[in-house]
């Protein structure tokens, strides 16, 4: 039902302000709050919300007939690059995996048409979104599935608003791990009384692309080799872009085989929504990462108050990389001179590592080692301090004083005031008299004159408070 409020303030009258205001006087008890403590006044958005931006993806436009929004989906193979060097044929909508972004506002009437470009049927399930059974989209349940070259059509109205998904529901264990899945964000029809300035959206994935192969494994279940927002790796996975003191959303779908903890550096964010829509002040949560389950939706709410590149990435660690073997023996420790020649003899360019930690891999990358056809390294990324070796569901949030509103563009790397860095004090292994505990002595420390011989430092006496 459209207020009275609602309706002038769609039509822009003058002094509906002051004739809302007073209707809400009259409509609500006394309070003691004091009016400082007020929400901001309703933005009343109607049909002019914050669009999307889809992180490297696209909103689908529409076409208005009759009153009716009219979307067309097609799905069909797409050739989808993961990030430089490794590209694959993969599944999705309209030439993309994801496909484009459905955006719609609570109340309209929708018309989707989905022509089926594959060589197997297909149907799409509206995910989230309160609709007639016979739009739910069930291949077999709901409708009969959509088969190779023939175009269905969904029609509803949008009761509610919220961040939704669309994905098939037909042979969805193979569609979906080839890539077929899109967001439907639903804005509210009154606008927002905490207002956004800036609103990202992006699904994640796992995908079993074997190195040297150039289509995904739909049969893996557990051991996926990357790790994606919106189908891409770090670092093809575009920045999050904001102004110092702009409030940011971001839209989080999981459409993968994992719950992910979506972590956020900086200071905390709220979580104030889901498929459920903007959920009620009084159930916001205060986090530092939040879990997106597999199948849900969360959006995270964000006020940026110090400037800087900020990493956002999954906390599982390993889905911050990218391929690696699984059921290799641990390196860890290990002394693998003179069975890596022997190695090589077989395995042409194998470079034996991991004795002291991984990170070396990174140093690798950087020399421009290849590894096999189609792949990705497992670290990744070259910040303006050295390597980030990140390599999966981790991109930036890079929030700037001086970034325009409605600048999305990058800005590159922050530029750090003089002094504000964290900065190297010493060289030397034995600086200072830090409190240990039963040093282990067995791991070699470089000495810091830069010979190669390695040293292992001596016991130390230990003390600690009593
Ligand atoms: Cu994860």
């Amino acid at each position: 039902m459209t207020t009275r409020r609602e309706l002038l303030q769609w039509m822009g009258v003058g002094g509906a302000g002051l004739i809302a205001a007073a209707q809400t006087a009259r409509a609500q008890p006394a309070t003691d709050t004091p009016p400082a403590a007020a929400p901001p006044p309703a933005r009343r958005a109607a049909q002019g919300y914050t669009p999307v931006q889809t992180l490297n993806g696209w909103t689908l436009p529409h076409r208005m007939n009759g009153g009716v929004k009219e979307f067309h989906l097609v799905a069909e193979e797409v050739d989808h690059e993961f990030a430089p060097g490794c590209r694959a044929k993969c599944w999705g909508y309209n030439g993309t995996t994801p496909g484009p972004t459905i955006e719609a506002v609570e109340g309209d009437r929708v018309r989707l048409y989905v022509t089926n470009r594959l060589g197997e049927p297909t149907t799409v399930h509206w995910h989230g979104i309160d609709l007639p059974n016979g739009m739910d989209g069930i291949a077999g349940l709901n409708q009969p599935r959509i088969e190779p070259g023939e175009t269905y059509v969904y029609e509803f109205t949008l009761k509610q608003h919220g961040t939704h998904m669309y994905h098939p529901h037909a042979d969805e264990m193979t569609q979906m791990a080839f890539g077929m899945m899109g967001l439907f964000i639903i804005h509210p029809r009154a606008g927002e009384d905490v207002a956004i300035d800036r609103d990202y959206a992006f699904l994640l994935h796992n995908w079993a692309l074997h190195p040297g192969t150039y289509r995904p494994d739909p049969s893996v279940m557990q051991d996926f080799d990357l790790w994606t927002f919106n189908s891409k790796v770090f670092p093809a996975i575009d920045p999050i872009v904001m102004r110092t003191g702009e409030r940011l959303r971001i839209r989080i779908g999981n459409l993968s085989m994992w719950n992910h903890p979506i972590h956020m550096h900086s200071n905390p964010f709220w979580v104030t929504g889901s498929d459920a829509g903007r959920w009620p002040r009084e159930q916001w949560r205060r986090e530092v990462t939040e879990i997106v389950g597999v199948g849900q939706m969360r959006d995270l709410e964000f006020v940026a108050t110090e400037p800087g590149d900020w990493a956002l990435h999954c906390h599982m660690a390993h889905h911050t990389m990218g391929p690696m073997g699984h059921e290799i023996p641990n390196p860890t420790g290990v002394d693998q001179r003179g069975v890596e020649e022997k190695i090589r003899a077989l395995l042409p360019g194998y470079m034996a590592m991991g004795r002291d930690g991984m990170s070396e891999h990174s140093s690798h990358v950087a020399m421009g080692m290849r590894g096999p056809e189609n792949t990705l390294p497992m670290m990744a990324g070259e910040g303006q301090f050295g390597p980030i070796e990140m390599g999966g569901m981790f991109t930036v949030v890079k929030v700037r004083d001086g970034q325009a509103p409605g600048d999305y563009r990058d800005p590159g790397w922050y530029r750090y005031p003089e002094g504000s860095v964290a900065r190297r004090v010493s060289r030397d292994p034995q600086f200072g008299q830090p409190h240990r505990r039963k040093p282990y002595a067995a791991v070699a420390v470089p000495p810091p004159d830069g010979t190669d011989a390695p040293v292992d430092p001596p016991v130390q006496e230990h003390h600690h408070g009593s």
